[in-house]
């Protein structure tokens, strides 16, 4: 039954008082707790901490009806394109193929949703009981996805599939019938903004210099898309490829508009990337960026916000740097002082093609690169203030920061016999107890869009959740309820540089982006955290 995975999953049903079950919605009632903290110096230097316990009442409302829903793909014939066609159809079908250890079936492995599981709470016997995550809220199943999008290159999905050489070649073989029937939809090219080398890809673009025709004609690609296909939701996400950043300018891309005005006016600042979020945003659509350039330039966040629409990013998360994170806040919150972490990556797939002029490397070691930042700030026994120091400071510490800051360099190499096969290689080296040394050397390999492949289908399904959820102040309980803030934080455990809030930092710990994913899942049963006080403490 092709519609059964539609159907809203909700194997878990709460009994609870504060949750009631309509035929549209879940309606939660939810306290969230937090604390509130001032932090006050007196003349001697001495700190105190005052700090407060502070509740706040919410409602939250979920949808039930999975929507029928498409994932456009801006770039669907590279590498992470095909390889998210080729998984879904193969999945959908359930297509095997030999390889030489033996017969592989398809699955869903790195995904978030549909490959792992959460603490719901304990059994009778005390037993912490788990479940899928795909099963706690009503979520599309990635199979129904309808999958469409854009690349600048023509290529049917077939022979993009075999150019990609990610695949093994008896699942290209089986994929061929069904692969050929996708054709991506010709796409905007403004050749400053990639390198040089991808020109010849470049033969499926929508013609002219006209900005505001290319904006439109991507709107009408996506209604157009959405009726063919008789869509309730379309989810946008750019996998194309890594663009330059784009100059911040007074009066270009400071705010919502300008920047529409400089879509007509086709200024030279506005890229790709920026006029397919505009058009999204325009269309209520929402819009993923999972490269690492400065898509959302302060006018398209102002917009998404003046539109109510959803947008994310930024840059898929997949291997290296998910590691990275995960490391940098052991060994910070284990009172470890990283003091160098030197991260070597080669790859020889047309993303690694790409990134070889300095400008692409630059968004993509701007990524790479952000993401010890707060574990770093979080502590100030290890990271001093540099408030004394100087600009010129030859400590061994790095410029631009506030605080000490371990000394970091990403280096990307193309070489082209890697292909997708991605080998990075990581040295983190620390100060231990009494002035010692600690050196982790990491060394990972990974066919890169099969890590990838799972984040585009979480972002994908999380970002259709969200449009789904809305919420009230208690308080105001005649009012309407609202949808979430524009910018979707929440998906920051599948982006290198989670875009968020003007004015509020990001949060890169793995741990803690997993757990307010959690957490904000639970609160739509209302039901609070897990919390292990009594599991640890052994209390009765
Ligand atoms: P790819 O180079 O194989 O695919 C990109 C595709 O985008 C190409 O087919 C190209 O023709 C197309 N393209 C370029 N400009 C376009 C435009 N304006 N409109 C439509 N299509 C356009 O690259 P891959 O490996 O698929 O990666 C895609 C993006 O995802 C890159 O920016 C990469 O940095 C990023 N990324 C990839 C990760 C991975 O693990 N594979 C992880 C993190 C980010
Ligand atoms: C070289 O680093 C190519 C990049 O596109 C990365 O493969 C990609 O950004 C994934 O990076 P990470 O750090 O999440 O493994």
């Amino acid at each position: 039954d092709p519609t059964a995975a539609r159907r809203p999953a909700e194997s878990v049903q709460v009994e609870s008082p504060n949750l009631t079950y309509t035929d549209e919605a879940l309606l939660a009632r939810y306290t969230f707790h937090s604390t509130s903290v001032d932090k006050q110096v007196d003349g001697q230097g001495h700190v105190k901490y005052h700090a407060r316990p502070v509740e706040r009442q919410l409602e939250f409302k979920t949808g039930r009806k999975v929507p029928k829903t498409g994932l456009m793909l801006v770039g669907l014939g590279g590498n992470n394109g095909t390889t998210l066609a080729a998984t879904v159809l193969a999945n959908r079908h359930n297509i095997s193929w030999g390889t030489r250890d033996g017969i592989q079936t398809p699955n869903y492995l790195g995904s978030l949703i549909r490959a792992s599981t959460m603490r719901l709470g304990v059994d009778a016997a005390g037993e912490d009981v788990f479940v899928p995550i795909s099963d706690v809220l009503p979520m599309v199943h990635p199979n129904d996805l309808v999958i469409g999008g854009w690349d600048i290159s023509g290529m049917p999905l077939d022979k993009a599939a075999r150019r990609a050489k990610v695949l093994e070649y008896d699942l290209q073989r089986q994929l061929e019938p069904l692969l050929k029937e996708y054709t991506p939809l010709p796409s905007i090219y403004y050749p400053t903004f990639i390198n040089a080398n991808q020109e010849e890809r470049a033969d499926n673009v929508i013609p002219g210099s006209d900005k505001q025709a290319h904006l439109e004609q991507v709107r009408r690609d996506i209604r157009d898309f959405k009726a063919k296909n008789d869509l309730d939701q379309v989810i946008v996400l750019w996998t194309a490829n890594t663009e330059r950043y784009s100059r911040l300018l007074d009066g270009v891309n400071d705010t919502a508009d300008n920047l529409l005005d400089a879509i007509r006016s086709s200024h030279d600042e506005v890229s790709p990337s920026t006029v397919f979020a505009v058009a999204c945003i325009l269309e209520g659509v929402p819009f993923v960026n999972g490269s690492p350039q400065n898509t959302f330039v302060p006018g398209a966040i102002e917009l998404a916000e003046r539109h109510m629409a959803f947008i994310a990013g930024d840059d898929f998360k997949s291997g290296q740097t998910k590691v990275k994170s995960v490391l940098a806040e052991y060994l910070v919150n284990a009172g470890i002082k990283p003091l160098l972490i030197a991260s070597y990556n080669h790859l020889g797939n047309n993303d690694g093609k790409n990134l070889s002029a300095p400008e692409q490397f630059r968004s993509k070691e701007i990524s790479k690169a952000s993401v010890v930042d707060d574990m770093v700030e979080s502590n100030s026994l290890l990271y001093k203030p540099l408030a004394k120091r100087t600009a010129d400071s030859k400590d061994g510490f790095v410029k631009g920061h506030a605080t000490e800051h371990p000394d970091h360099c990403v280096v990307i190499k193309y070489m082209e016999q890697c292909g997708d096969d991605k080998k990075a290689l990581d040295d983190y080296t620390s100060e231990i107890g009494m002035g010692g040394r600690n050196t982790l050397s990491i060394y990972n390999t990974c066919q890169d869009s099969l890590l990838a492949t799972p984040l585009i289908i979480d972002l994908c399904l999380l970002a259709e959740l969200m449009t789904r959820v809305t919420y009230r102040e208690e308080s105001t309980q005649a009012g309407e309820y609202e949808p979430l803030y524009s910018v979707l934080g929440l998906l920051s455990y599948m982006l290198k540089a989670p875009l968020t809030k003007p004015g509020r930092k990001p949060i890169n710990s793995l741990n803690r982006q997993r757990q307010a994913l959690e957490a904000f899942l639970r609160a739509c049963l209302a039901l609070q955290p897990v919390s292990d006080l009594v599991s640890f403490t052994q209390m009765n």
